[in-house]
Formats: structure tokens, C-alpha cells, sequence
């Protein structure tokens, strides 16, 4: 070794590239990540780089050899640690570790038992390179040298690392826009900004919630229980239990808005089923009722409807208070004796909901791997519709009973790609393919609702059940206005036209019920759990929910959406504008100024629920406030 003569920085080189490569090895052989293009692959490849060169690069500073390479050391061991961590968390939950599980320790009550499957000698190889790292700066006297390094050196360094990151995550946004703000996917977050930057990310997301959390205490909830108890809507005494006990299917239609119902495409019928629904004896059809989404899209139409509460302005509420207490519909209904389940078949991790799921107490989660996807059974984000409804179909037969499941859809998602066997009808003709192509994917859609419910004949499900579809969120974004304006036949889509089209279909199809009817109440998708759980028998009066009863008589006409627009019967608010709601003309502001008020009221509230993780200073048995006391 003598004569060799080592480069200057040659300990900090290997240092960076053994972790670098090793990294990216690890990525290929110990995680299941879907690689689809070159791009990906790419992204993959530089991801650890950035965090790896910053990390080690604090070694720079260091004027004296030993503690230089004592950090370096420490350094490579420290991120073999999380490297490995992650490695054997994800052969036992497939997922990646986040900061809250960590701290969930009943989340590692099985692991105990499984450690020694989790665990084997080979695993060494995961340190090998700290291994060698460490015999090299023992054998090696160069590196107990002394290094003087200048300061443009440094600087050149670093620029190069913050250099390597940007180029990273500009690649990443455009692979995946808005991967941060909307942070969906822990591994599709590995994927685009690597493990290292992936678990920064995560301490940040988590101190902030867990910062907010600790400054609060139940006095906050004084107030906000107050605001509900004085809004509360009675139930309807007609249907009030009239269906108590039957199993609930809640189905989430994928991207559907309301005006292609009872719409014609080119001279085409785009959803005769649903169309069908909307006369039927057995289906009360709410024309008038909207989504109330924000960035969380899916997730937070989830959240919406299990809590009646609002998903948050930023980012996704599932991803950063999915630790919190919550009271859902599917808690309400477990404590009455259903078994209560999601039926999704995408990745499990996909929005946190192996997470959350947890704490909004739902038994089980069916996710990608309780279905068998064939050849030719997925698309766009993964399982066709119709297969997933049969499959369903046929795992609720399983299911004890009653139960109450949520299904989430998925081939109605953007980009709305169709295999061409699946395709019924043309595309439209306009300058947005997206626009032209999701009137085809909203038909197959159709089509499998409609096959659904021959499916839950054949099992024997159906009569015994209650079948509430709504759509979860717009499909059609404003970036396809002019196509929109063209459909529509109107010459633009104003801030006025833009608040009605987030309306989506709700249907509440109740076999036997003979009471069908379409109902123009004004309402979202925060009153459904409500709603649902009225028609089961289940008193609500202690809960604390935002949304109310549609078949009250109590109800206001009233949506409030999570950007503060809303909707009444008589007036539209949008971009701080009051409409008429029957001519779209700009109309007095005191026409609107009560609703905003309710509507900043509202939406404060449940900021302040979720953000202070109030709900665990509250007994919903009781609806006493469990004042100072941290549950
Ligand atoms: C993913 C699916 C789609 O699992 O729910 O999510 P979205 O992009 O619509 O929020
Ligand atoms: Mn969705």
C-alpha cells in the first residue's frame, strides 16, 4: 500500500460514491419499485447523490484529520443504518419506514416475534462499505494526514450538490408535477428524491404537524363544539333507522363530475346506467351535490366523508396527521357491530393508507395484493374496473355481515387511457386529448357499475344492501377550459361556471326502497357519513362533524368548498365574486357576506380539529371534553 500514492480527497470519494452505488444497488434488489422509462431509471440513479455529497461534505470543515474521519465514518454508518432499516421494515410491511411509525410501537408487535425471518447473516454485505471504510482509515497513514482545504474548493463542492439536487427534483416534478405539495406516495417519493432526501422530507412534514399538536389543548374544542351543537340538524324521523342493518357499499367513482349525467356525447349516450339510476324507484339521485377536495384529491375525499370534517388547504391530510384521533363513520359502525373494510387495488402505501387506516379503525384494507390482476386487467394507475368489482364482489361474499366497505375506483384517473377492447364509445373532438379521451373512460366506467351490481345479485348481496356512489373529485381541470367551453356550447368558462362544474354525481341506491326520487338539495360530500349512518339508526347527535343529514329538514342548502368558494341555492361565491346563481350575473356582495363568514368559520374549525389533534381530548360516547388530560 506504501507506494500507492492516494489522491487528496480520495477517503471523502469513496466515501460518497461506496454509499452512492451502494444505495442504488439496494434500490434494485431489496425494493419492489416499478422502473417504466429510461427518465425513471435515471432519476433513480442520481437521487441519493445530492444528500450523500452534503452530508459528507460537512467533512470539509473539519481541521483535524481524526475527527474528520471520524464523521466520515460515523456518516456512512448512520446512513447504512437507515438504509438497512428500511430494508428490513420492508420485507416485513413492504412499505418504507415514516417518523409516526416509528413512535407506534404496537405497530412492531409482530415484528418481535418475526425477526429472526426478517433478519440474516448476509445482511452484513449492507455494511460493507463502512467495513472497508473503517480498515482503510486504520492501514492507510494518508489518511491521518492533515489536509488543508481552501475555501473556493468548499464552495464549489457544495454549489455542485444543491447543483445535483435541483436537477433532480425539476426531473422529478416533471415525471410526477406536484409530488411535493401533494406528497402522495412514500414510494413514489424514494423513487423521485431518494430515501436520504425522502426521510428529510418526512421530519419536516411530521415536526410541523407534531409542533402544532403539542401547543394545543381541549379548550380549543369549547368553542368549536359549541358552533356544531348549535348547527346540528335533526334527523328525519321518516328515515331515521330505515335500513338499520343492512351492509354498506360505499363505491368512490374515480374523477367523475356530474354533467356527463343525462349527457350526450356526439349524439351518444356517455353513462346509460348511472343515466338509468337517476329514474329509478329505488335510487335518490342528488343532481345538486359537490365535491369538496383539495390537493389530497382521492385521500381527501376519503377523509371528507369518513370524519365530515375538511381535508387541509396544503398537502394531504392523510400524510400528515394520519397519527391523529379521529371519530370515523368507520369507528361508528365497527362500535355497532359491522366489519368495516376499504377495497382499493393499488399500493397500500399509496396516500398513507396502511396508515391511516389505522387510526380511522377500519378492520381491513384489501389493497393490490387481495386481487389477482391478470394479463390485460390493468391500466392507466392500475386495476380495470370491471375485474375489481367482480373480484369484490366475490371477497364481500366472504365478508361477515352486515358490513360496510369503501371502494375506490380507478380507471376514470387521468390520463384516461383505455385498452381498445374496453373502448364503447368515440372520443370527442377538441384541442384537450385528456377531454376527448374521458368521455371513454367515464362509459367503461359506467359499464362496470353496471355489471357491479349483477355481481352482488349473483352473490346475494344485493337486496340486503345499501349502494352509495359519488363521484370523488373533478377529472377535467381548468387547463381544458376551451375545450369545456366547447362541450358545453358556451363561449367561456367563467369563475361562476367553474364553482357548478365541481359538482358530482352522489346516488343513494336502496334496494326495495320504492321512494327513488332526484333530490336538488345543495350539499357535499362532508354530508355523507351523517346521512348514511341516519338511515342505519345511528345517532350522530354526540359526533363532532361538519356536515349534516341531507334528508333533514334541517339541512341547508349550503356547499362550502376547501378554497372558501361556495354554493347555496340562490348564490355562487368564487374568486371573492357573488353570483346569482340562477343567472350567473355578478350580484350584491350582502347577498353572499353571511355564507363567508360560516364558510371561514368552518373551515377554521376543522383546521383547528386536525391540526391540534383535538379529537383526542373528546369522549364521543359521552360528548364530554376530556379538558387537559392528553389521550
Ligand atoms: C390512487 C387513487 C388515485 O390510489 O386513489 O388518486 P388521485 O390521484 O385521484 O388522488
Ligand atoms: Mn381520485
Amino acid at each position: 500500500m506504501k507506494s500507492f500514492k492516494w489522491p487528496k480527497h480520495s477517503i471523502l470519494a469513496f466515501a460518497v460514491l461506496a454509499t452512492w452505488i451502494k444505495t442504488v444497488i439496494v434500490y434494485h434488489t431489496s425494493f419492489d419499485m416499478k422502473i417504466e422509462n429510461g427518465m425513471q431509471l435515471f432519476i433513480l440513479c442520481i437521487n441519493p447523490l445530492s444528500f450523500v455529497l452534503f452530508a459528507y461534505g460537512i467533512s470539509l470543515f473539519f481541521k483535524k484529520a481524526k475527527s474528520r474521519n471520524r464523521y466520515i465514518l460515523i456518516v456512512s454508518l448512520l446512513l447504512s443504518i437507515v438504509l438497512y432499516g428500511n430494508v428490513a421494515f420492508y420485507r416485513f410491511y413492504n412499505d418504507f419506514i415514516t417518523l409516526p411509525v416509528l413512535f407506534q410501537t404496537s405497530n412492531f408487535g409482530d415484528l418481535g416475534t418475526s425477526a429472526a425471518a426478517i433478519v440474516n447473516v448476509s445482511d452484513i454485505l449492507f455494511f460493507a462499505d463502512v467495513i472497508l471504510l473503517f480498515v482503510l482509515l486504520k492501514l492507510v497513514p494518508k489518511f491521518k494526514e492533515e489536509i488543508t482545504i481552501r475555501k473556493e474548493v468548499r464552495s464549489v463542492y457544495f454549489v455542485l450538490s444543491v447543483a445535483i439536487l435541483l436537477l433532480n427534483l425539476g426531473l422529478a416534478e416533471t415525471e410526477r408535477p406536484q409530488l411535493l405539495t401533494r406528497s402522495f406516495d412514500r414510494e413514489l417519493l424514494v423513487k423521485n428524491i431518494g430515501m436520504y432526501n425522502y426521510h428529510l422530507y418526512d421530519l419536516y412534514i411530521q415536526s410541523k404537524s407534531s409542533a402544532q399538536r403539542a401547543l394545543a389543548d381541549g379548550s380549543e374544542l369549547v368553542e368549536v363544539n359549541n358552533y356544531i351543537r348549535a348547527n346540528q340538524a335533526e334527523p328525519n324521523v321518516e328515515m331515521f333507522g330505515k335500513y338499520a342493518g343492512r351492509n354498506v357499499i360505499l363505491v368512490s367513482l374515480e374523477s367523475l363530475q356530474n354533467f356527463v349525467i343525462n349527457n350526450e356525447m356526439n349524439g351518444q349516450e356517455i353513462t346509460p346506467f348511472l343515466n338509468s339510476l337517476t329514474k329509478d324507484k329505488d335510487t335518490y339521485y342528488f343532481n345538486n351535490f359537490y365535491h369538496q377536495t383539495g390537493l389530497g384529491k382521492t385521500s381527501d375525499s376519503e377523509f371528507i366523508v369518513e370524519n365530515s370534517l375538511f381535508g387541509l388547504g396544503r398537502g394531504a391530510v392523510f400524510f400528515t396527521h394520519g397519527g391523529n384521533t379521529y371519530n370515523s363513520m368507520a369507528e361508528s359502525l365497527g362500535d355497532n357491530g359491522y366489519f368495516t373494510s376499504v377495497m382499493h387495488p393499488n399500493n397500500k402505501s399509496f396516500w398513507n393508507r396502511d396508515m391511516i387506516y389505522q387510526s380511522l379503525s377500519i378492520d381491513k384494507f384489501y389493497d393490490v395484493d387481495s386481487y389477482n390482476v391478470g394479463e390485460g386487467e390493468a391500466v392507466n394507475w392500475g386495476m380495470k374496473d370491471i375485474p375489481f368489482f367482480e373480484q369484490s364482489a366475490q371477497l364481500m361474499s366472504e365478508m361477515p355481515q352486515p358490513f360496510y366497505t369503501r371502494m375506490i375506483t380507478l380507471t376514470n384517473h387521468y390520463p384516461f387511457y383505455l385498452d381498445p377492447e374496453d373502448i364503447m364509445i368515440d372520443e370527442y373532438t377538441s384541442n384537450s386529448g385528456t377531454l376527448n379521451r374521458y368521455f371513454q373512460t367515464v362509459r367503461y366506467m359506467d359499464e362496470a357499475v353496471k355489471l357491479f351490481f349483477e355481481d352482488l345479485k349473483e352473490q346475494g348481496l344485493y337486496e340486503n344492501s345499501i349502494i352509495v356512489m359519488y363521484g370523488d373529485h373533478y377529472g377535467i381541470s381548468e387547463n381544458h377550459n376551451k375545450a369545456m367551453a366547447m362541450y358545453l356550447e358556451k363561449d367561456e368558462i367563467t369563475p361562476y361556471d367553474n364553482a357548478l362544474l365541481q359538482s358530482v354525481p352522489l346516488f343513494i341506491h336502496i334496494p326495495g326502497s320504492n321512494d327513488g326520487q332526484v333530490v336538488d338539495e345543495v350539499g357535499g360530500q362532508i354530508d355523507i357519513r351523517p346521512t348514511i349512518l341516519h338511515l342505519l339508526g345511528i345517532d350522530t347527535s354526540k359526533d363532532m362533524q361538519l356536515g349534516s343529514d341531507l334528508f333533514s329538514e334541517d339541512h341547508e342548502n349550503l356547499v362550502i368548498f376547501r378554497d372558501g368558494r361556495f354554493i347555496t341555492d340562490k348564490v355562487v361565491y368564487a374568486s371573492e365574486v357573488c353570483y346569482d346563481r340562477a343567472t350567473g350575473e355578478e350580484t350584491d356582495i350582502n347577498a353572499c357576506k353571511p355564507y363567508i363568514e360560516n364558510a371561514t368559520a368552518e373551515l377554521d374549525y376543522s383546521d383547528a380539529i386536525i391540526n391540534g389533534d383535538l379529537l383526542r381530548f373528546y369522549d364521543d360516547k359521552t360528548g364530554n371534553l376530556i379538558q387537559g388530560s392528553v389521550k
